[in-house]
């Protein structure tokens, strides 16, 4: 069961009040509440004017909705609608739409700088809206973009394979989509009708020239190719050529507007609707409403401490708190599961153990699934400790479940028995013989009863020790036995006692090795289900890192065919680190899981097969039978 949104109204997610950004509690409340995967569309634009006509269609809101309210336009930051995702199932829809950006009278552009790179951030599609044209002013206004790399951090630590760290921009960056409003022209490049995204692709082609004047312009343009590999671009004509109805836009009925702006604002949402891909991070780590939470607290967290955001420590802050979940999900599936399935006491030990083995196998399943980056497998070994003490646990209690069963039935069985011996029956010349037959077919009777579990024996034995000082005394009253055939028959009974407690101590034995296996079996559950997950992260990290070196090969391919040859030959230096990477993932990665495996084997066998408690129980059990 997963949960999704439930809101009227847009909030107030980060503000900006010129001083600090804080983060707003209600809102987090609200992610932390959702539990589905989020699709985060961010609109970004300069000198909004606070009606987003675009935002409100994107939360299915056709009109007579006002997103700017006059509270929203005077809180500067950026602003938050979660809504269930109109074509996907059991996943939300955040839209986020930042306000106040590059209004010189509001604030320190150094506060907007933070605003566009949170936006950059938190959001799978950055929609950037601007009007009119994409001319070289609508490119100049975008300087933002040309200052991420001193905003954003991929690791925490500078790299040992020379890889620049915004080479790595684009595994967790989103999606570019430039929405230009109010456009006039018309989409032709020479004379040439061309597509919207050809009108963008041209307008981010280099000016030839080195003059700074063209190196300024190009430094956007640049920035935009580099680190949003996927890029789209929509143009939107007026809605309207009525000035009044223009300026109520959102109370005006759909058919007052015009119908072309209509079509593009339908083929816009349903693009978004269709395309926008869930938020991940690196590695294919899913994002959830409440994960999004995490993020947004994390990244604000640091911008206020001066610190540049780090996605890796996000993802290492991330993990910490997703994987101790993950631990309790397991742990809590295990517990209900036993409790479910077994029936106390279970009739042997080694059913007790199947139960477990099927049970840990889904716990560890469901810790695989939800965790991720569990360094050193720290909280793989916690949920292996944590299953190991809730299975001894059941243990005990099937062990007590025995013996109060055992001890029931047999009470109940010894009944007539123990009354007879009370009375005097077995006082008699011939007593021993018949006091012996009695308690041969008590033990049958008692053999009979079905279910009686581990304790079984234990419980007779302890209940034939008790009668063993009886017997005695009945054997020496016996008149009707000489001595000889007294010594014989006490011989006798010792040797019994001897055998059975033999018996019960090739029964412990028995289940010692039935446990030794199953900790074998669940050691190799670990490993198994481990590598399975360490082989899909290596999957993941070079389908990450294939990306990247494909990118830079487009990119220096276009500088090249654009004429910036030596633009595209600088290249050549990062594109040979990236190939080394992936080199090292794919051969040296093989020994990298089998260290980690081993490391982690022999961590895990340390844990299961500490000096068994049933180990020593045998050996003070060995030592009393032999003293006699
Ligand atoms: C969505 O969630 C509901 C309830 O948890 C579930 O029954 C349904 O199968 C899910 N749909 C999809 C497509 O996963
Ligand atoms: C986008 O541009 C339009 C047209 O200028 C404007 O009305 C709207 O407020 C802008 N929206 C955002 C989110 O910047
Ligand atoms: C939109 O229409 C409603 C009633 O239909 C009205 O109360 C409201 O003032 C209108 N908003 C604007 C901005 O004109
Ligand atoms: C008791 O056990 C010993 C040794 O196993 C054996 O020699 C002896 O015959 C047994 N005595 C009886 C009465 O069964
Ligand atoms: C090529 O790279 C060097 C050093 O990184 C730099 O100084 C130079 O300006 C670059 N040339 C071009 C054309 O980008
Ligand atoms: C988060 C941040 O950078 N805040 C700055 C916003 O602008 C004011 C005024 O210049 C600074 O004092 C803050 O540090």
């Amino acid at each position: 069961m997963t949960s999704g949104p439930n809101m009227m109204n847009p909030i107030c997610l980060v503000e900006n009040d010129n001083e600090i950004l804080s983060v707003n509690q209600k809102a987090l409340q609200i992610l932390e509440k959702i539990s589905q995967p989020v699709v985060v569309v961010g609109i970004v634009g300069l000198y909004r004017t606070g009606k987003s006509y675009l935002m409100n269609r994107l939360a299915g809101q056709n009109h007579g909705f006002p997103l700017g309210s006059t509270v929203q336009s005077e809180t500067k930051g950026i602003w938050m609608w979660c809504v269930p995702h109109p074509s996907k199932e059991n996943h939300t829809l955040v839209l986020l739409d930042t306000e106040g950006l590059g209004d010189v009278e509001k604030g320190d552009p150094k506060n907007d700088s933070w605003i566009f790179a949170l936006a950059v951030l938190l959001c799978s599609t950055f929609v950037y809206n601007s009007t009119s044209t994409i001319n070289h002013q609508a490119l100049e206004q975008l300087y933002y973009v040309t200052e991420l790399t001193e905003l954003i951090q991929a690791k925490s630590s500078p790299r040992p394979d020379g890889v620049e760290d915004s080479t790595e921009f684009v595994s967790f960056f989103p999606d570019f989509i430039w929405a230009v409003r109010d456009f006039t022209l018309e989409l032709k490049l020479n004379g040439h009708p061309i597509t919207e995204d050809q009108y963008l692709e041209n307008a981010l082609k280099l000016i030839p020239g080195r003059n700074p004047k063209a190196k300024t312009s190009n430094l956007p343009r640049e920035c935009i190719r580099h680190f949003f590999p996927t890029r789209k671009c929509f143009v939107f004509d007026w809605p309207t050529n009525d000035k009044e109805l223009l300026h109520n836009i959102e109370n005006v009925s759909e058919d007052q507007l015009d119908p072309k702006f209509l079509k593009q604002t339908n083929n816009f949402c349903s693009y978004i609707f269709t395309n926008a891909k869930i938020k991940t991070l690196k590695e294919g780590i899913m994002v959830t409403g409440n994960r999004l939470r995490t993020l947004v607290v994390t990244y604000v967290d640091t911008i206020n401490t001066g610190a540049v955001p780090c996605l890796e420590n996000a993802v290492t802050t991330l993990a910490q708190l997703e994987n101790s979940a993950a631990v309790q999900k397991a742990a809590d599936h295990y517990s209900e599961q036993m409790t479910q399935r077994l029936s106390l006491p279970t009739e042997t030990f080694q059913e007790l153990l199947e139960v477990h083995a099927a049970c840990e196998r889904e716990a560890i399943a469901i810790f695989m699934e939800s965790s991720f980056k569990d360094k050193d497998q720290e909280f793989q070994m916690g949920l292996l400790e944590v299953i190991k003490n809730k299975k001894e646990g059941f243990m005990l209690q099937n062990e007590e479940a025995s013996i109060k069963y055992c001890q029931a039935k047999l009470d109940e069985l010894s009944k007539a028995l123990m009354q007879s011996i009370s009375a005097g029956a077995f006082s008699v010349p011939g007593g021993h013989k018949l006091y012996r037959k009695a308690m041969e077919r008590l033990q049958q009777d008692y053999c009979q009863v079905p279910r009686k579990g581990v304790k079984e024996n234990e419980v007779l034995q302890s209940f034939l020790q008790s009668q063993v000082v009886v017997e005695k005394s009945i054997l020496q009253a016996d008149k009707a036995l000489t001595d000889g055939e007294k010594a014989v028959a006490e011989e006798r009974a010792r040797n019994e006692t001897a055998e059975k407690e033999l018996e019960l101590l090739r029964q412990k034995l028995q289940e010692q090795e039935q446990e030794m296996e199953a900790q074998q079996r669940s050691l190799q559950e670990n490993i198994a289900q481990l590598t399975e997950k360490l082989e899909r992260e290596r999957e993941n990290i070079l389908r990450e890192q294939t990306m990247m070196l494909e990118h830079k090969l487009k990119a220096q391919e276009a500088l090249l065919k654009e004429g910036f040859r030596q633009k595209s030959e600088n290249m050549s230096a990062e594109i040979n680190h990236l190939r080394n990477m992936i080199d090292n993932t794919n051969d040296g990665n093989a020994s990298w899981i089998a260290l980690v495996l081993d490391r982690f084997g022999k961590e895990i066998a340390s844990v299961l097969c500490a000096p068994g408690k049933l180990l020593g129980h045998i050996v003070r059990g060995m030592g009393s039978l032999f003293k006699k």
